[in-house]
């Protein structure tokens, strides 16, 4: 692993300058009226007033790029809608705020102790290619008058092929990344100094980070949210077999501490069905085992007899579950009444919907939890009754992740 510790300040020189377009100062933008109570900024690049690059940063935020392609608008890679952001990061650039970058930053204005949502996506281009050098794509950096300096409290990279985070100079692996691939974060930070703070970080879906405690050096702001490309190694000299860096960034919601997971994450429905690792039923029919509930075929099923007759799908890791997708046997033919519990654990359970499936169809039916998204790992479907007889039988299941 190479280290990055040494990094010039960045953010001064860009929290002085003025937001320019077309010569004339912007007034802060407002969220839209649709967006939630809490939802600071949207930036998904749909809004005409947001499509100011290359030439200057969109309405609130700063511009840290020297070149006519260090960040511009895109239709080719969206996340959502019809337009994306791209940056793109040459060896060869000049060096803006002491180092190479193109990134996109928020001013330095936020509140000591401020509890933070962010959400976003991310998709590395194609082009891609493995590097023993890293670089930030996303980063917290400290407050520029009165703060702690040197490397930045929270940071996303990639580096030796995986998604990492540094977070106070500790390194967390996410895995390995996959160029061309859309990636949903959501960053949920309480920024203390004390054990109050909190981190949670989750990457489509999957809660992948959950820490307590102090969140930043202190100062008398909290940390500032930038993304795009910083590629330090660029400038210092060191080894480094690339020479140019794409990636796209989309649908970026900032919240405060009034916002909620739903309220910022790039998956703006709850329609993704979430992989399920295990299956296992109360009790089942030889023939008909809680495996065939999940093994993509409408014609095989689980079926279990009794009435509390109970399926339950594992997902392998604490993901946001929203809701449910269930296909019936004879779905089409008589209507199931059915509970639906979760939990993180596999041992202690909530009670997240009930009802009646339609009856009308043999095809997978979408429920949503009427709780809301909750982090959780296991979903039990639990049978209640139909007209027929008191067998539960089910062909396909999944949870559905936001
Ligand atoms: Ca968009
Ligand atoms: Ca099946």
């Amino acid at each position: 692993m190479k280290r990055w510790f040494r990094r010039t300040r960045t953010g001064l020189m860009a929290a002085t300058s003025t937001v320019l377009v077309g010569g004339l100062a912007l007034a802060p933008a407002q969220p839209a009226a649709a967006d939630p109570a809490g939802v600071q900024r949207v930036l998904d690049w749909e809004q005409p007033a947001d499509r100011t690059l290359p030439t200057a940063a969109p309405p609130q935020f700063t511009k840290q790029w020297a070149t006519a392609y260090g960040a511009t608008n895109t239709t080719g890679a969206t996340r959502d809608g019809s337009y994306a952001v791209r940056f793109e990061l040459r060896k060869s650039d000049p060096v803006v705020s002491g180092s190479k970058r193109a990134e996109i930053s928020q001013r330095d204005e936020q509140p000591a102790n401020a509890e933070r949502w962010y959400g976003f996506s991310t998709q590395l281009a194609s082009t891609w290619a493995h590097d023993t050098s890293a670089e930030i794509v996303s980063q917290w950096h400290q407050c520029d008058v009165g703060c702690p300096g040197g490397s930045p409290p929270l940071a996303l990279l990639t580096d030796e092929g995986r998604w990492k985070i540094d977070f106070r100079g500790q390194f967390i692996d996410l895995g390995p990344y996959t160029a061309g691939a859309w990636v949903d974060w959501v960053f949920h930070v309480t920024w203390r100094t004390d054990s109050a703070g909190l981190l949670q970080v989750w990457k489509d879906g999957e809660r992948v980070v959950h820490r307590t405690g102090a969140t930043h050096g202190g100062g008398p702001r909290s940390p500032y949210f930038k993304f795009g490309i910083y590629k330090w190694d660029w400038n210092t000299g060191a080894p480094s077999s690339v020479t140019q860096r794409v990636l796209h960034h989309d649908a970026l919601r900032l919240g405060d501490e009034r916002a909620a997971y739903g309220d910022v994450s790039p998956q703006r429905g709850c329609t993704r069905t979430a992989a399920v690792t295990a299956t296992s039923a109360t009790t089942h029919e030889p023939v008909n085992p809680p495996a065939h509930a999940v093994d993509g075929d409408l014609t095989t099923r689980w079926s279990g007899q009794g009435f509390g007759a109970a399926l339950t799908l594992d997902t392998g890791a604490v993901r946001r579950l929203c809701g449910a997708s269930v296909a019936w046997h004879r779905g089409d033919l008589r209507w199931n009444d059915y509970a639906l519990h979760a939990s993180a654990d596999g041992v202690s359970y909530t009670k997240v919907w009930e009802g009646r499936s339609s009856g009308t169809t043999t095809a997978p039916e979408t429920v949503l939890f009427t709780t809301g998204s909750l982090d959780v790992r296991h979903l039990r479907i639990s049978f209640w009754a139909n007209p027929e007889n008191d067998w539960a039988s089910i062909t396909e299941a999944r949870p559905l992740v936001l």
